[in-house]
């Protein structure tokens, strides 16, 4: 059984168990002593956050101060599953020296059934509360004396708080989310994953015919080095290095020499790195913005939530995340790593499970039904403006789901994520210069810190889309033309292109975006070009209409937790 639907923050309210009715309270007529009576029918508020293991024990810690003066307790207890229903019991205990030292609560709590006629239910705990030590009173609601008496039994409800979502918590800066948010942007980071994980092995919804081939070619997108899984086992046993590795460490190191430059222009501070993967937390506050999302129903099957609920849950980070981290800063095991199969591995075994470990349940972004949950996420022949920007409470609301390589680097989270794998590259320079000095060499490609070709590294010019013949920016030489096409090239020079006179020509829906890629003045950078080739790999016209007939499901969740599936 998964346990991680109680996982996340909960507001608790427990009554006394009055036997007398209540008098009706009139805002427009209020009577004091009625409000006395209903004042002291409430026992205790706060916020509690559950934090479950999938083995059914229960942490977590309930907070009933403010700010200023905080009063919590720690929480301990056991969740189980009897004939389908969800039961909880735990205790609270107050904090050494702290105001609710001495403190110890115990609760007897079940999780509300879903009803199948229920409209937009909220999730609830109800369950009764009995309070095992005496203690002084400080709490706001129990005014009546000054010492909590043991043994006194409550009643309570607890009721579901909407996850504050790193957006809220760690906002990117407003001049960022217009260049990472632009429609641009956007296909960009979507054509460019989802021409090389689909061009050989298309996944649901994907689908390149051989004619979409030929236009995708002529438009300058076919993706020279389709993805491929890294192998376990020995290097005799292995693919021979394609070059798909290196494109997808590079082309997210261009990402964020791009944001860094945009936002040293504007003053604005970097965004930090993780130096390590973060450790589960479930904040109620998500102060730091990397607590993680509780998992929910994505309408795949219990399968697919269990997936998903496994990936987020504490155990997964001890033992699969913290392990594999380990690994990926060993310099002795670095050093036996291609550059190809290091960015092979980190893809698949580590990053793709960070994407889907910080999702987060995605809500429509359309003004008219705000806060609308959307299980499957964007479906993925949609890329409406909506999808782009919209209007949200007043301000502007880019969406942002991190598991939809549409919107994945307009989520917080994503730039600390690709951080910590930009930092595993120069680990990985740093093992083979100690190991072997000499065989790696840097060099800059494209205006990008990057390395020369050699026995450890397999590609000239990673891949990041069409590019400019003998200027760099993606274009593989090594592999399309030869060697001697080496001399044409002027990596130097391909930084220079960012206002250069090869986008003039062109037309531009997003100045913003087009002009701000680096070495990217290829006319394949066009929106309405990228508009084609997302259209040709993800076909709006025909999946739509299967979509309506029921055939085919059309979701957006594109990161796989599965390696060899
Ligand atoms: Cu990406």
């Amino acid at each position: 059984m998964i346990y991680d639907l109680l996982a996340g923050s909960w507001t608790y309210r427990s009554f006394i168990n009055r036997p007398d009715l209540l008098p009706d309270l009139n805002p427009k007529h209020i009577v004091k002593d009625d409000v006395d009576k209903w004042s002291r029918y409430l026992f205790g508020q706060g916020v509690m956050t559950f934090h479950p293991t999938v083995t059914g024990a229960l942490t977590g810690v309930f907070e009933m101060g403010t700010d200023e003066s905080p009063l919590d307790m720690h929480l301990n207890g056991k969740i189980e599953d009897r004939d389908g229903v969800i039961w909880i019991q735990w205790n609270a205990h107050g904090l050494p020296e702290t105001p609710s030292d001495g403190w110890l609560y115990e609760y007897d709590g079940r999780y509300t059934a879903k009803w199948p006629d229920g409209r937009r239910q909220v999730d609830a705990i109800i369950g009764s509360v009995v309070r095992s030590q005496q203690h002084d009173d400080l709490a706001p609601n129990q005014t009546l004396d000054r010492m909590a008496q043991k043994g006194s039994v409550a009643s309570f409800i607890m009721v579901r708080t909407a996850f504050v979502e790193a957006r809220e918590a760690i906002p990117l800066p407003p001049e960022m989310l217009e260049m990472v948010g632009s429609r641009h942007h956007r296909l960009h980071h979507a054509i460019w994953h989802g021409l090389r994980d689909n061009w050989v092995n298309p996944s649901e919804g994907a689908d390149i015919s051989e004619s979409d081939k030929v236009e995708i070619t002529k438009l300058g997108w076919a993706p020279p080095h389709p993805n491929q899984f890294p192998t376990r086992g020995t290097v005799d046993l292995r693919e021979p290095d394609n070059g798909a590795g290196e494109d997808f460490l590079y082309m997210h190191r261009q990402m964020i020499q791009e944001v860094r430059k945009l936002l040293s222009e504007h003053g604005l501070p970097m965004i930090q790195a993780w130096t390590s993967i973060p450790s589960p937390k479930r904040q109620s506050r998500n102060r730091d913005g990397f607590s993680v999302p509780p998992a929910w129903d994505q309408g795949n099957g219990d399968a697919g939530f269990k997936g998903l609920a496994i990936i987020k849950s504490d155990e997964y980070w001890q033992s699969r995340m913290t392990f594999l981290e380990r690994q990926f800063k060993d310099p002795k095991y670095l050093a036996t790593l291609s550059l190809d199969q290091l960015g092979a591995k980190i893809e698949w075994l580590i990053h793709n499970l960070m994407h889907i470990r910080w999702c987060s349940l995605p809500t429509d972004p359309d003004p008219e039904s705000p806060l609308t949950p959307l299980p499957g996420g964007r479906p993925l022949t949609e890329t409406s403006d909506k999808w782009i920007k919209t209007a949200r409470g007043g301000k502007p609301f880019y969406y942002d789901d991190l598991n939809d390589t549409f919107s994945s680097h307009v989520h917080p989270v994503f730039w600390r994520l690709h951080g910590w794998v930009d930092d595993r590259i120069e680990d990985w320079y740093a093992a083979h210069a100690a190991a072997h000095m000499g065989q790696v060499t840097r060099k800059t490609v494209g205006g990008i810190s990057w390395f020369a070709k050699g026995p450890w590294v397999s590609v000239e010019t990673p891949w990041v889309g069409p590019a400019i013949a003998g200027h760099g920016g993606g274009h593989d030489c090594d592999q399309e033309h030869g060697d001697h096409d080496r001399d044409h090239e002027h990596e130097d020079d391909a930084g220079g292109h960012e206002h250069g006179d090869h986008a003039g020509g062109h037309e531009h829906e997003d100045h913003a975006g087009d002009h701000e890629h680096g070495g990217q003045g290829h006319p394949g950078y066009d929106v309405a070009v990228m508009q084609r080739v997302y259209d040709l790999i993800f076909k709006p016209e025909t999946t739509a209409e299967a979509a309506a007939s029921g055939t085919m499901a059309t979701r957006s969740v594109q990161f796989t937790g599965k390696v060899f599936g």
